[in-house]
């Protein structure tokens, strides 16, 4: 499998690049609008072929890049079934991977941070990623203040569909704010402060009470645009074709967002 992390600084959000290295197909998770360019120049580079953007869940702190890719590439656009996205190509859930050539990503419904929030499992030969999303950070977790978020749902989650996979599972959040870049069950289990060393379900709960954060600073826009796959109206799409006209990927620009209902196969 290729692999690729990638950062977004204003954000601090960590963009996943994954392909089949057979087939050429790649798969980007919470992929970022800031970083498109990038992030099109990283495929262009490792000459593959965007199949699908796939997110965590609806983001309150940035705005994703799934509708503004899939003008650009023609990709699908892939979110969990739960956030019941019209401008969505695929959902997925736990009962329904997503395969992409030869990669296989295996949903976990892991509520908590949001009411439909998902963490991703994928198995290369000898190595088994978690993709976290905002549900465990290092040393951390996602916030429970906002849409639809629970303290007791997010425990849940966190003890029960992460901490109950083998140790050497390597995690890979959505954020870091502090440079680190991975980490794995059997550390989160042990040391993560809010979770780990057999945390107590009502210990936690008053952790996350009393944390008091601010509001994300884009929430008010990121969140609606990120029910729209990012919002790729009429006009940013026509600015987004002005910009270059040929296909980032050699084939002809896809179809217009926001075209297609969710596709429950997850199959490419
Ligand atoms: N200062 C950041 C805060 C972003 C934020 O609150 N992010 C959410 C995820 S959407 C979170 O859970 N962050 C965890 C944390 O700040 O510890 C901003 O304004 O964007
Ligand atoms: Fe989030």
């Amino acid at each position: 499998m290729i692999f690729r992390q990638l950062y977004e600084p204003e954000s601090s959000t960590y963009t996943y690049l994954f392909a089949d290295p057979q087939s050429r197909q790649a798969v980007l998770l919470d992929p970022v609008v800031e970083t498109v360019e990038r992030d099109l120049a990283v495929l262009r580079e490792l000459e593959l072929t965007l199949a699908c953007t796939l997110d965590t869940h609806v983001h309150a702190d940035h705005i994703t890049s799934a509708c503004r890719l899939r003008s650009l590439t023609g990709c699908k656009v892939v979110y969990p079934a739960a956030d019941d996205l019209p401008c969505a190509d695929v959902g997925v859930s736990e009962d329904q991977p997503l395969h992409v050539g030869g990669l296989v990503f295996q949903p976990l419904f892991t509520p908590g941070h949001t009411d439909s929030h998902h963490s991703y499992l994928v198995e290369a030969p000898g190595v088994l990623r978690v993709f976290t999303g905002d549900a465990l950070l290092i040393d951390g977790c996602g916030r429970t203040d906002f849409q639809n978020g629970d303290a007791q749902t997010l425990y849940r989650s966190v003890t029960e569909k992460i901490f109950s996979l083998p140790g050497d599972t390597l995690v890979y959040p959505a954020h870091d704010y502090n440079h680190r870049h991975v980490s794995s069950v059997a550390q989160e289990r042990e040391r993560n402060p809010r979770l780990g060393a057999g945390q107590t379900l009502g210990g936690f709960v008053q952790i996350m009470a009393d944390l008091n954060l601010p509001y994300p600073k884009k929430m008010d826009i990121a969140v609606p645009a990120n029910r729209l796959c990012g919002d790729c109206g009429e006009d940013a799409e026509r600015a987004l074709r002005a910009l270059d006209s040929k296909s980032f990927q050699g084939a002809p620009a896809g179809p217009p967002a926001g075209a297609s209902p969710p596709n429950p196969s997850g199959a490419f």
